[in-house]
């Protein structure tokens, strides 16, 4: 395979290697939306992916699929432990996300996590043409900048950064913080999804790494470099969302959906990765109190809570799966009459087909992480509402709550609030619903993902041709 000019680096490959119970293996496509949105642009420049193909121990040679060229990076299943769920997700996901979980300081977690972002750069130092432009994505990979750039000082480097950039007390605590730093400050272009990233960052650099500001508050200068940075709010494939809601499939399925459960007069709808930072917990005590408080009934409300299993060898995620799931339990057991659950909670990933036809399907949806870079779902819900139904209720802890200011805005450690939110998305009168409605869709579908991905390259000085 030649070298490429656009390389994207991530923990994981657009595809996964699947190995079957008679050894053989075979390769599934994720259906992530960063796959979506890079594919275009990385298709038409010829360009490659590095990642981890998804199972421990497996060494794949490189392969071209459609103008793509994919080069796996190996992992251990020791360092799937160490570096992965350990430094990655263990200590790192909760710390960028205010602590709501307390984060775990390993030091052979930090090692492993030294060595594969190391690997990651050689890798990427091998199949990067002269000059080229490479994109390295998100916390996994924050050396990879740095250590790419003593590999090969001719390459053009972009960082993003898909979760919160954490306030600088919280950064602080990081005993690795400076080395961190110094990694991000490997790469010409560092983005965040907000401003508040930004801002953190760019007084963090100046702290620990010693880095100058500029006149223009989004540019550092360290070790002779110049270094800028930006906000990038992540989007959607909004249009494709929007085409797949108006299918007759997907409207004959929301209808369907709602004689299952028994037509109540409204549905409330919660989709996550089953993970602490969502805030499943708050809206279940939410609809729980309403219930008890006897201002809904499950005449008139049943709560539909779809969870991917996620990260399910990490400590912090088993407990609050068997949290989520007992609080589920006390609240049927309370209110669920037979054939009438109060909550129907699925724990499992649904074909996107499906999902939005359960968008379409609610008149509510609750949104409400205690902490979230973005969050797509927010997003994906108002794609999929072509008739401008429905009421979203967002958490202003989330990324995207800077963008859909037409939504019901709470705090979601304000117990109170969610839930007069929630009462109040429930008995919203339909002209003003539909008026916020409209709003929330022009942003949604004015800012979808390849905007998002254009923007950033071109900020890293590529042009894209559109
Ligand atoms: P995530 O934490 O994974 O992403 P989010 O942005 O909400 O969070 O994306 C989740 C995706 O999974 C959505 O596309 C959603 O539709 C899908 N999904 C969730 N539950 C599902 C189910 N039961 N069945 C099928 N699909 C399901 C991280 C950051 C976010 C940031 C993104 C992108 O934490 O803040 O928005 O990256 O940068």
């Amino acid at each position: 395979m030649t070298a490429a000019d656009l390389v994207v680096v991530a923990n994981r490959l657009p595809v996964d290697l699947e190995r079957h119970p008679d050894g053989s293996t075979t390769w599934r496509r994720s259906p992530g939306g960063l796959v979506t949105a890079l594919e275009p642009t990385l298709r038409a420049r010829e360009g490659a992916w590095v990642g981890w193909p998804g199972v421990p121990d497996a060494e794949v040679e490189p392969f071209a699929e459609d103008g793509l060229s994919l080069f796996p990076v190996m992992l251990t299943a020791q360092e799937v432990t160490d570096y992965y769920e350990g430094f990655s997700n263990g200590t790192l996901w909760p710390l960028y996300h205010d602590v709501v979980a307390p984060p775990q300081f390993h030091r052979h977690w930090w090692r492993a996590y030294t060595a594969v972002n190391q690997r990651f750069a050689e890798e990427v130092a091998k199949v990067a043409a002269q000059g080229a432009t490479v994109w390295v994505q998100d916390y996994q990979l924050q050396l990879v900048p740095g250590k790419l750039r003593e590999l090969r000082p001719d390459l053009r480097i972009g960082f993003f950064l898909h979760i919160p950039f954490p306030p600088v007390e919280l950064f602080r605590q990081l005993p690795w913080r400076t080395r961190i730093m110094e990694g991000l400050l490997g790469a010409d272009l560092v983005g965040f999804h907000t401003d508040g990233g930004v801002r953190n960052f760019h007084w963090l650099a100046q702290e620990l790494a010693g880095a100058s500001p500029d006149r223009d508050p989004e540019v550092l200068h360290h070790g002779g470099r110049r270094i800028r940075l930006g906000a990038f709010p992540i989007s959607i494939d909004s249009h494709r969302l929007d085409e797949l809601a108006r299918t007759p499939e997907v409207e004959k399925r929301a209808a369907e959906i709602r004689t299952e459960l028994g037509s109540p007069e409204k549905i409330v709808l919660g989709v996550d990765r089953l993970d602490y930072t969502k805030g499943i917990d708050v809206r279940l005590r939410a609809f729980h109190e309403l219930l008890e408080e006897e201002r809904v009934s499950v005449d008139d409300a049943v709560m539909i809570q779809l969870a991917t299993p996620s990260r399910e060898r990490v400590e912090h995620y088993q407990q609050m799966r068997a949290d989520i799931e007992q609080a589920v339990g006390r609240i049927n057991g309370e209110f669920a009459r037979v054939g009438h659950p109060a909550v129907h909670y699925l724990h499992r990933s649904l074909p996107r087909e499906e999902l939005a036809a359960f968008f379409l399907a609610a008149d509510v949806m609750l949104v409400t992480p205690l902490r979230d870079g973005m969050n797509l779902v927010a997003k994906e819900y108002v794609a999929c509402r072509p008739d401008d139904g429905g009421c979203l209720v967002l958490s202003e802890f989330a990324g995207a709550a800077i963008e859909l200011t037409s939504a019901l805005l709470v705090n979601p450690h304000d117990t109170d609030g969610v839930k007069e939110a929630l009462y109040a998305a429930l008995t919203m009168n339909a002209e003003e619903g539909r008026k916020r409605m409209r709003t929330l869709r022009r942003q949604v579908l004015d800012h979808d993902v390849d905007r998002w991905a254009t923007g950033f390259l071109e900020a890293l000085g590529i042009r894209v041709e559109q």
